[in-house]
């Protein structure tokens, strides 16, 4: 693709820390109280998409229409279990190698940003000790659209006054590798190559990767 980066957005749960674990026990345990079966398969569908619109497409599933009250209940609750599963969460369970690649952006004077659905975003890069690394922070809690919705990545852009072209984004989620190419940037899908195939390049994780020869060289 050749160009210019000089800013990487990244993703966050599944990316940069595991919470991708915590919000599948938080949704199932919700999608079982219910009544309805939840499998890593739909799982895989609700990640990197909003609070609300996963809990829109689990009741889809269930064939459950609630009121509005109920749905902000059920939102509720699973938050909270959220909350107690990720609670003792502390920087080990950053993913491997992501550190050392944020370290190899700074050396290299990119600059960085977090562009993910999350609302408890701030709150998980604190307990882990990384918020200091990002120019900027764009989260559930700024954002009016969910991935595939390029909002996200677009406002991380803006925020570091980067063009989309020189921006690559790190996403393990169908929806967020869709959300960086209709955003034009460079999506490298982070997990599963065969269901992140529309991504630019594929890595298993960050472990082991020089952010030059395996990623810069490779777009
Ligand atoms: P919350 P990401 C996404 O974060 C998760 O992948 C998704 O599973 C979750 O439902 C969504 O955040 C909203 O999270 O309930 O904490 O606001 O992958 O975009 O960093
Ligand atoms: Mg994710």
């Amino acid at each position: 693709m050749g160009g210019t980066i000089t800013t990487l957005i990244f993703d966050l749960d599944g990316v940069i820390v595991d919470t991708a674990k915590y919000h599948f026990k938080a949704w199932k345990k919700l999608a079982n109280s219910l009544g309805i079966d939840f499998s890593e398969e739909e799982n895989e569908q609700l990640k990197g998409v909003s609070r609300r619109g996963s809990i829109d497409k689990i009741l889809t599933w269930g064939n459950l229409e609630l009121t509005e009250e109920r749905i902000e209940e059920l939102m509720h609750q699973k938050n909270q279990w959220y909350l107690e599963y990720m609670g003792n969460m502390d920087a080990s369970e950053i993913l491997p190698g992501v550190v050392s690649i944020l370290n190899q952006a700074k050396a290299k004077k990119m600059k960085i940003a977090l562009g993910s659905a999350s609302k408890n975003a701030p709150l998980i890069l604190d307990k882990v000790n990384l918020t200091h690394y990002f120019d900027a922070i764009i989260d559930g809690n700024v954002v009016t659209t969910s991935k595939p919705d390029p909002e996200v990545f677009v406002k991380g852009a803006e925020d570091t006054q980067s063009k989309a072209e020189e921006c690559i984004v790190f996403e393990d989620s169908l929806a967020g590798v869709e959300a960086a190419i209709n955003g034009k940037m460079i999506a490298v899908g982070i997990g599963h190559p065969q269901t992140l195939k529309q991504a630019h390049l594929n890595l298993q994780g960050f472990d082991q990767i020089d952010l030059e020869k395996d990623i810069l060289e490779k777009i």
